[in-house]
């Protein structure tokens, strides 16, 4: 068993980012030491599309109080096989719905049983990073709602369908019309604990689109359960909750409601931002941190080759971020400063990960993409608490924190 500590952060006043891994036999975890730019400046400072600057801003002060997270624990155990491509999975009672994003079949199981089809959605075409996406379920009374998010022939769309007995129902459409293309597709959904559906929109390789506030591509977006606007949103008459995104894939919720959401770079930095409502998270013009007024910086950021954020969760005080192009399983927790501590997890050894979320099991559970033909699988792995981490600053907006890590 690992167990890791955290020694304090040395402030540095510049940009800086290291990582150090265990040998790869004790389960090459790896701790980043990240940079933290304060996002206070760019928060409070005239950027008008930027409502709050919340509880997770930072301050001109950045000593933060460590806050204690979760780490996955022990060998992950495979409790579906068989898959090809898991894009998205939700729980239903005991029922486990996944996407696969070559078929629009739908497969359903229970844990200990194998898997069946509980239906088709029409029209899914799976082109490049496009095909069956992202999930999401909605409980109104008696009645369950699945929603998807697909490509077709056309664009992307999003459609639900009642599920009832085991079988999903007609499809009805909720958002037609998205953009689409081979790559770049977004495609994440989940609901809000606003009862809003929130969907993250790639800006298909037109990178221009994600600052036009007319365009639905490179957004995170926020409707109604039948796909309306809602009269609260931050632009009036607009679907479109966040811009200036390039491929973002994954969404949560903190216990303070606030939304998360984790996002591709092109070949420097990928993100995990902290979403405002209305605000612009700087892509084409910024990729990471810019420490542009007029743009939000990510939280945190990483280099490409460690991360690929596809899928994102968040239990009990500590996200957890599926790294597909870096084939790792990420935990972040944040300070009380907003100062991110980062830990790679299973580095290598489940190929790439695409979403993690919290299983039916009490666990976390995690998707595999890519480890050949039906081969795919899901995996739930205990969590256990670690010790608190502390970060101080001693200088400057910008700082690096630096954690040791402890092998016991
Ligand atoms: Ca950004």
């Amino acid at each position: 068993m690992k167990n890791r500590d955290f020694d304090n952060c040395v402030g540095t006043g510049h940009l800086r980012h290291e990582v150090r891994r265990t040998g790869a036999g004790s389960g090459a975890t790896a701790v980043v030491q990240f940079a933290m730019i304060a996002l206070a400046f760019i928060m409070i400072d005239a950027t008008p599309a930027v409502v709050s600057s919340g509880a997770h801003a930072q301050s001109s002060s950045l000593n933060g109080t460590a806050t204690s997270g979760l780490v996955p624990e022990g060998t992950p155990v495979e409790i579906v096989s068989g898959l090809d491509i898991p894009w998205s999975a939700v729980t239903v009672g005991r029922d486990v719905l996944v996407s696969q994003r070559g078929t629009g079949e739908i497969v359903a199981f229970r844990l200990g049983e194998t898997l069946r089809s509980v239906g088709t959605v029409p029209d899914v075409v799976a082109r490049g990073d496009g095909g069956m996406l992202g999930l999401a379920v909605l409980t109104e009374g008696a009645e369950v709602w699945v929603y998807a998010y697909h490509s077709t022939a056309s664009g992307n769309r999003i459609v639900r369908m009642a599920y009832s007995e085991g079988v999903l129902g007609d499809v009805q459409i909720v958002l037609d019309g998205l953009p689409g293309g081979r790559s770049h597709n977004g495609g994440r959904i989940a609901f809000g604990p606003d009862g809003m559906l929130y969907a993250t929109v790639g800006e298909t390789r037109n990178p221009d689109l994600s600052q036009d506030p007319n365009s639905l591509a490179g957004k995170i977006l926020r409707m109604t359960p039948a796909g309306g606007i809602p009269n609260d949103n931050p632009i009036d008459g607009s679907l479109v909750y966040s811009l200036g995104h390039r491929n973002p894939q994954g969404l949560a919720w903190d216990e303070n409601g606030q939304l998360w959401a984790t996002e591709f770079g092109d070949d420097a930095w990928d993100e995990l931002n902290r979403i405002e409502p209305g605000g612009n998270y700087g892509w084409p013009v910024m990729e990471g941190r810019g420490g542009n007024a007029a743009y939000i910086d990510p939280v945190m950021q990483w280099r490409t080759e460690e991360m690929g954020p596809s899928g994102l969760a968040y239990v009990d005080g500590t996200f957890f971020v599926a790294g597909l192009t870096g084939q790792r399983l990420w935990s972040v927790t944040i300070d009380t400063a907003g100062n991110p501590v980062a830990s790679a997890h299973y580095v290598g050894e489940y190929g790439r990960i695409r979403h993690v979320l919290e299983g039916s099991d009490y666990k976390l559970w995690f998707l595999t993409n890519g480890r050949g033909e039906n081969n795919d699988g899901i995996f739930s792995v205990p969590l256990a608490p670690t010790p608190a981490r502390q970060c101080t600053a001693t200088d400057g907006p910008a700082q690096v924190c630096r954690y040791d890590e402890i092998e016991r």
